[in-house]
């Protein structure tokens, strides 16, 4: 291959699959309908297992498993303490078995195992571990009142039945953002992982039971999209879904709301974010962040820097270096520890970058490097570098949610805004600078819901996390998130016996 290095045979060992049913009222059950699907292996195109589909039945029989886990259970009614020591042991189960879960997310989503291993679920025990601290925490205020005559305060209180609808890009740290922050608050929840990557769901459903939940207090219902997850949304006692996924999909789940019980729609959708290396920036360094913000997690990540704006002075040098640096971006096998990308999650999304790639190609964009399929097996792409980018191509326009870079040139601050901001969505954008007054400047400027300065993904679990404009509609981690599962109550009363 030309650019990328391919390398050779897997190193870590496979797991076993243990767990391949719906998860309802703390038993694994088949699905009504007895149907299952086939979860494949991207590495070559081969089935792992076979899952239960669960669809519209086995979400009503969810739903009213954690419907009464919330309305009569204990779980709601526990004190934080209590609840924060349920979720520590789940967390200490979760860190105890990173390498099994990083094994399924790694054969299920061609996720590198070794960053899997290091980041991905230390990353998820770190959501329990964090929402575990505050599920005691949680208060609501003492009001001023405009009235004197008036006692005034507020509770918050959990929501009540949660639907968490994931991707499969980040399957662990999904489950976790979503399930951790709520069951803190005291929800109930159904859970339904992607279609593509149904395995450490399963898995984190048993360490559940293992830790002490209350039965119905976490459901996991796999199945598609259109049948389980459609049941969800549309779903009349469920009271929040929690979605991440493609913007076209979240407008659905969003109209399902709306025309059923209009529950509370958190949305995590996509983007197309833009990464801006200006002339005081050192090439080395910027070179290296402009290919990790775009093909990190193969680029199956919602806020990959896939557009790259260089400021003109050191245009040339950026572009060469990293022309240099792909060389050594190494396209394999997640489960070789040398390998920095594995191969795409499916076959639909294979297919739907190597498209994009030829609309560059035809579009008139100048291939630097990469834009091949490698291989005849698995679904493995060459980072692809594209430049001489226009501004009404499909491929600067579109989320490709693949290894697929677009590349840039502006010559003032104001027009790398301008740029930046010229696209429908605003989750995350990166900014590479010394200059304190164009880092200041440029990220108030950028409508972009997390700005990154002199780094990329610096994710924390402290930080709010979502987009502006069609990038969603919510913050994930932090205090933010929490709330987000918490609803607020005011109560008001006269104090003495006084008219109020
Ligand atoms: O996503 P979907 P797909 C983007 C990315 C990608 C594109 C398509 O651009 O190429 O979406 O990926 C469930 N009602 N992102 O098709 O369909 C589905 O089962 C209820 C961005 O896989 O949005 C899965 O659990 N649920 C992204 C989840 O929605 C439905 C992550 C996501 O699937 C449903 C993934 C329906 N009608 C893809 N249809 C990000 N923001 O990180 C599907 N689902």
């Amino acid at each position: 291959m030309e650019n990328g290095k391919c390398n050779g045979g897997a190193t870590a060992k496979l797991p076993e699959i243990k767990f391949t049913k719906l998860f309802i009222n703390g038993q694994f059950l088949d699905a009504a309908s007895g149907k299952t699907f086939e979860t494949i292996d991207p590495r070559n195109g081969e089935v792992i297992a076979k899952i239960a589909a669960g669809d519209k039945e086995d979400v009503d029989l969810a739903v009213n498993a954690a419907r009464h886990a919330f309305d009569h259970g204990p779980w709601p009614r526990m004190t934080g303490f209590e609840r924060a020591r349920i979720i520590n042991k789940y967390t200490d189960l979760i860190q105890q078995n990173i390498e099994e879960l990083a094994a399924l997310d790694a054969v299920d989503g061609g996720k590198l195992f070794q960053v899997g291993k290091m980041n991905d679920i230390p990353a998820a025990a770190g959501h329990f571990r964090y929402y575990a601290g505050a599920a005691d925490k949680i208060h609501g205020e003492t009001l001023r009142m405009t009235r004197p005559s008036l006692f005034g305060y507020t509770l918050k209180e959990p929501i009540g039945v949660v639907g968490h609808i994931i991707p499969w890009n980040f399957p662990s740290i999904m489950f976790a953002m979503k399930v951790a922050p709520a069951l803190a608050a005291g929800c109930t929840m159904v859970v339904k992982p992607a279609e593509q990557t149904p395995l450490s769901a399963l898995f984190y459903a048993h360490l559940s039971k293992e830790a002490g939940f209350p039965d119905g207090v976490i459901n996991v219902v796999t199945g598609f999209g259109s049948t389980a997850g459609a049941a969800i949304a549309s779903h009349m006692d469920i009271d929040k879904v929690s979605f991440t996924g493609s913007t076209d999909v979240g407008r659905k789940i969003m109209q399902a709301a709306a025309t059923s019980n209009l529950k509370k729609v958190s949305l995590e959708l996509g983007g197309k974010s833009p990464l801006l290396i200006f002339d005081d920036a050192d090439v080395n360094k910027a070179a290296e962040l402009a290919l990790l913000g775009c093909f990190y997690n193969k680029g199956e990540i919602c806020v990959a820097s896939s557009r790259v704006f260089v400021q003109e002075a050191i245009y040339d040098k950026v572009v060469a270096k990293m022309v240099e640096k792909v060389k050594d971006w190494t396209v394999g096998d997640p489960f070789d520890s040398t390998s920095r990308q594995g191969p795409q999650v499916d076959k639909k999304q294979h297919e739907k970058v190597l498209s994009y790639i030829e609309h560059g190609k035809n579009e008139g964009a100048t291939l630097l490097t990469g834009g091949n399929a490698i291989g005849d097996k698995g679904y493995y792409i060459e980072p692809t570098i594209f430049a001489d980018i226009t501004e009404d191509m499909k491929i600067y326009k579109e989320e490709i949610f693949g290894p697929v870079m677009s590349l840039m040139k502006f010559k003032t601050m104001e027009e790398g805004i301008k740029c930046a901001n010229n696209t429908k969505y605003g989750l995350a954008a990166g900014i590479v600078s010394q200059n304190v007054d164009v880092i200041n400047t440029v990220s108030r400027s950028i409508k972009a819901g997390v700005i990154w300065v002199n780094c990329y993904f610096a994710f924390d679990l402290d930080s709010p996390y979502g987009g502006y404009k069609m990038s969603g509609n919510c913050r994930e981690s932090g205090m933010d998130a929490l709330d987000s599962y918490l609803q607020v109550k005011s109560i008001a009363m006269p104090l003495h016996n006084s008219p109020w």
